[in-house]
């Protein structure tokens, strides 16, 4: 505990445990560190934890294996064949919005590459392909008024391949690139966007309705409302009204997405037969000291108020009590008529609810969670009341939200069940960045997709989360948003200074492709087929360990990274202990010869 430290008094505490040297009771409080040395002693060590431990087994027979683009990050032709402009042409071509002034002028090319796309689909041997439809590519001013049939054929053409490969196409209508038109006329915030969404949507259905059977109607409404609405940090990029355009903003957004549900549930869902849903975003979140009561509470408003925004009212009808509550709460404080969340109507709430036929479920990250008073100020962080930190031992990625954090997409999945009624749930997105040098051997990201989609096979055989399907972020490095082509999610990197852009495999091709075609990750006892060892040009050697599955994808089990990383941590304590005992004596022998020297010189003076 903390004590009296000689020349500095009670000023600097050592201790595992905090004194309060004013209270003359002098009580003793455990520090963080009690708790950690703590689970060391018990734990004799260092042990692998459960949860980052390898579980064999596999996905359902007919599980959904794609990977995702969206139009604005990969298409590029950005003027092409009578294509509208986007709220996404005009932020990057603001200067200062997008990092390094890049655009989606060209991007990945794939409005002229629709052969080249495919074969690397193929090679992964993907099942699905989510990619989205640019809305002013086929709608130039946003309405149905004029149809750029040329656009369109470029749908078409990317269905037709993709269904001749035996892959389906999963569509997102909405992935960020609002037409401009619309914008000008005060785009999401305008509640007449719910008729023109709804209109574009069935337009859709009706042309590519007989081809795809699998559909989104928004991504990331999240985003959408709060960092394009709220922190203006992505297009359209407004920022000065962040206590009330995100919710008008969501509003509006849930509303449409409702319309287009309803639109394919009413006129095409009896012939088509597919299955359509909004797609959410949502950070994991653990409190950041586990022994306080408000950190917890913090750290379930992070997620009542990023999933539980949209989720609440499309499962569970309405706005959560949380948000409502608190918004309102901190409205009326701060001197406004009335709740800065806007209110649905019966009818609305009823319109709403339930306009879901599977769970679409984007993840990346988790966050530390602690209180934060923000006095008077009226905005959405604000109302959430919470700072977010990572924890420093979680792995870097080349984004500076996203840290390697496994655990908690098992932790988020169950929130979902239980929150939610259990509903089906397709991971529509997930995945892994890098910045900097190009290196093909993307290591971080074999051992991401490792991880997360053993974490995920957790949630399904352990926990009886109705998993149907995964979805990888992203097929090739593309725009990625107003950080522009710095930041690198792809499975194949994009070599922007060939002209041709091509498409080079990453390793972590082989790790995907091998987990799709395991179906997960087979006991090796079972012989599996796809476990035989795997053809010349893949760099992953084949998971024949007799653990489970291989450690960052190099066919280290997860007994041997134990032992390995035991070895290391053993090694580091001698070496330490060999370290100070030099140290030790060598200080020792140094005093011993000055002191000899003393009683030398003493002899000397003596003698002289
Ligand atoms: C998603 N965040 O966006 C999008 O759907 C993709 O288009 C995007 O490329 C991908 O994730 C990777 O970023 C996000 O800051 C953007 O927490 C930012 C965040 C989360 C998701």
């Amino acid at each position: 505990m903390d004590s009296f430290e000689w020349l500095n008094g009670y000023k600097v505490g050592f201790g595992l445990h905090h004194v309060d040297f004013t209270n003359p009771n002098r009580p003793r409080t455990p520090k963080y560190s009690a708790h950690f040395y703590y689970n060391i002693i018990r734990d004799n060590g260092f042990p692998l934890p459960d949860d980052e431990k390898m579980l064999s087994g596999h996905f359902r027979d007919d599980f959904i294996w794609s990977v995702a683009t969206a139009s604005y990050q990969i298409e590029g032709g950005w003027r092409a064949d009578g294509k509208g402009l986007s709220i996404w042409d005009k932020f990057a071509h603001t200067p200062l919005r997008v990092f390094n002034d890049d655009t989606g002028d060209i991007a990945c090319d794939s409005y002229n590459k629709v052969e080249e796309d495919v074969a690397i689909l193929k090679q992964l041997k993907v099942t699905h392909y989510r990619f989205s439809i640019s809305w002013p590519r086929v709608l130039p001013d946003g309405t149905t008024n004029h149809i750029n049939e040329a656009g369109l054929n470029y749908y078409h053409k990317l269905v037709d391949a993709l269904l001749a490969a035996n892959i389906q196409p999963h569509i997102t209508l909405y992935h960020w690139d609002l037409p401009q038109a619309l914008q000008d006329i005060g785009g999401w915030e305008n509640d007449t966007i719910v008729t023109k969404f709804r209109d574009y949507a069935d337009l859709i259905f009706s042309r590519l309705g007989h081809k795809v059977k699998f559909w989104i109607t928004i991504n990331e409404p999240y985003n959408v409302a709060n960092i394009g609405h709220g922190y203006g940090t992505a297009a359209p990029g407004i920022s000065f009204r962040p206590g009330t355009l995100p919710y008008i903003v969501a509003h509006n957004l849930l509303k449409a997405h409702a319309e287009a549900w309803h639109v394919y549930n009413d006129k095409y869902r009896a012939e088509q037969k597919g299955i359509i849903s909004i797609t959410i975003n949502s950070d994991w979140s653990e409190p950041r000291n586990p022994y306080k009561q408000e950190d917890y509470d913090a750290a379930r408003r992070v997620v009542e108020f990023q999933l539980g925004w949209f989720a609440h009212p499309v499962y569970n009808g309405d706005y959560s009590e949380i948000m409502k509550t608190i918004i309102r709460e901190r409205s009326l404080a701060a001197g406004l008529p009335k709740s800065r969340l806007p209110e649905f109507t019966p009818e609305e709430i009823k319109r709403i609810k339930g306009t879901y036929d599977y769970f679409g479920f984007n993840h990346y990250t988790t966050v530390l969670a602690f209180p934060v008073d923000y006095k008077n100020l009226q905005h959405y962080d604000a109302d959430r009341g919470v700072g977010t930190i990572a924890d420093r031992t979680w792995l870097d990625s080349g984004s500076a939200w996203l840290k390697v954090s496994p655990f908690g997409f098992r932790k988020i999945l169950n929130f979902i069940k239980e929150e939610y009624g259990n509903p089906t749930i397709i991971i529509t997105e997930n995945g892994i960045s890098e910045r900097g040098a190009v290196d093909l051997n993307d290591v971080h990201r074999s051992y991401y997709y490792e991880k997360y989609i053993n974490q995920l096979l957790k949630a399904y055989l352990l926990d009886g989360v109705d998993i149907h399907g995964y979805t990888a972020w992203t097929l090739m490095d593309n725009l990625e948003w107003a950080t522009g082509f710095s930041e690198r999610f792809g499975l194949f990197y994009l070599n922007h200074s060939d002209p041709d852009l091509p498409r080079v495999a990453k390793n972590s091709v082989s790790l995907y492709s091998k987990i799709i075609a395991c179906n997960g990750f087979p006991d090796p006892a079972s012989g599996h087929e796809c476990l035989n060892p795997v053809t010349e040009e893949s760099t992953v050697p084949p998971i024949t360990d007799n653990a489970p599955v291989g450690f960052l994808g190099m066919g280290l089990s997860a007994a041997d990274a134990e032992t390995a990383l035991n070895t290391t941590f053993a090694l580091l304590i001698v070496a330490v202990f060999g370290a100070v005992c030099t140290s030790v004596g060598f200080l020792m022998a140094k005093k011993q010869s000055k002191k000899r020297q003393n009683v030398d010189s003493i002899k000397l003076e003596k003698t002289f």
